[in-house]
């Protein structure tokens, strides 16, 4: 383990209760939240949302993310990289874009199944928001916790804020003891081998300034599961500031499971590796 590696603190999220005086209430807007409207009132968020095989989920979760930020009069777009469903998600995304227009759905699909690793690289170069937010299309990650995100990365600056579902009450509902223990376990591994002090290492509910997923996107060798974890071991050494928001994660609402023995033996496999060079 490289000694010059200098840990940033956590940003304990029990500290965003700020009354914001210009705030409007309204009971009907659910996820509105104060965000200081004196800040930033311009930023545009970028949500990247890969698919591969998500026609019934990604309808619910384009609807949520069009409800949240046009609630929060919070200017976003959602770029779609899907990897030729076989299902027809990327049909499904092209109705979406006739409903809600081609300024908040880009689409920038891809030829085969090359991951999500890469998914991300390739949706990234069309991003136009200075802020991006990385989330499954799976309704495992909901949207209302976004305007906490923003609300938290405003409040400190921060470069990277994480939904976590391992620390301040969050938590995980509808996986069976097996899913949940391997979660766990590979959070633990990765604690101790690496020590990033991010409570939820494996989770990709993630909100990042532009330049700083770039540059993190740039450092990060692994692809597969292992990636989101090395992206925080990464944004340790460059000494980013991380701040954390419980989130509560549910089960993917349609669809199959991809977790299998494969992808568990590349995650250790990845973990030793990065253990090794880090
Ligand atoms: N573009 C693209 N998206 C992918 C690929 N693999 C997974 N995804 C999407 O990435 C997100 C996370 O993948 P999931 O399959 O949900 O992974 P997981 O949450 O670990 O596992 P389950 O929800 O149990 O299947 C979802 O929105 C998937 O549709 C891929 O190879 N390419
Ligand atoms: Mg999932």
């Amino acid at each position: 383990m490289n000694n010059n590696i200098k840990y940033s603190p956590i940003v304990n999220p029990n500290i965003y209760n700020n009354d914001f005086s210009n705030t409007t209430n309204n009971n009907n807007q659910d996820y509105q939240i104060a965000i200081d409207p004196q800040v930033d009132i311009m930023a545009k968020y970028t949500v990247l949302l890969p698919t591969y095989n998500e026609r019934e989920n990604l309808p619910i979760i384009v609807w949520l993310l069009n409800d949240t930020f046009t609630k929060n009069n919070i200017d976003y777009e959602i770029i779609i990289i899907d990897d030729a469903s076989p299902d027809g998600t990327l049909e499904v995304a092209k109705k979406l874009q006739g409903i809600y227009g081609e300024n908040h759905i880009v689409l920038r699909p891809r030829a085969g199944k090359l991951g999500l690793g890469t998914a991300y690289i390739h949706g990234i170069q069309s991003a136009t928001g200075e802020f991006i937010i990385l989330m499954d299309a799976d309704m495992s990650h909901h949207p209302k916790y976004i305007p906490e995100f923003i609300k938290l990365q405003k409040q400190h600056n921060l470069d990277i804020v994480t939904g976590t579902r391992y620390s301040l009450g969050g938590g995980v509902y509808g996986w069976d003891l097996r899913r949940k223990l391997t979660s766990r376990g590979a959070n633990y591994l990765a604690d101790l081998l690496l020590n990033p002090h991010v409570s939820d290492l494996t989770g990709s509910f993630r909100l990042y300034k532009k330049n700083v997923l770039k540059k993190l996107i740039d450092a990060t060798i692994s692809k597969g599961y292992v990636f989101q974890m090395e992206m925080m071991v990464r944004a340790r050494q460059f000494n980013f500031t991380i701040g954390e928001i419980p989130i509560a994660f549910v089960d993917r609402v349609y669809g199959e499971s991809k977790l299998g023995t494969n992808e568990i033996i590349g995650y250790i496999k990845g973990l030793w590796g990065l253990f090794k060079s880090v």
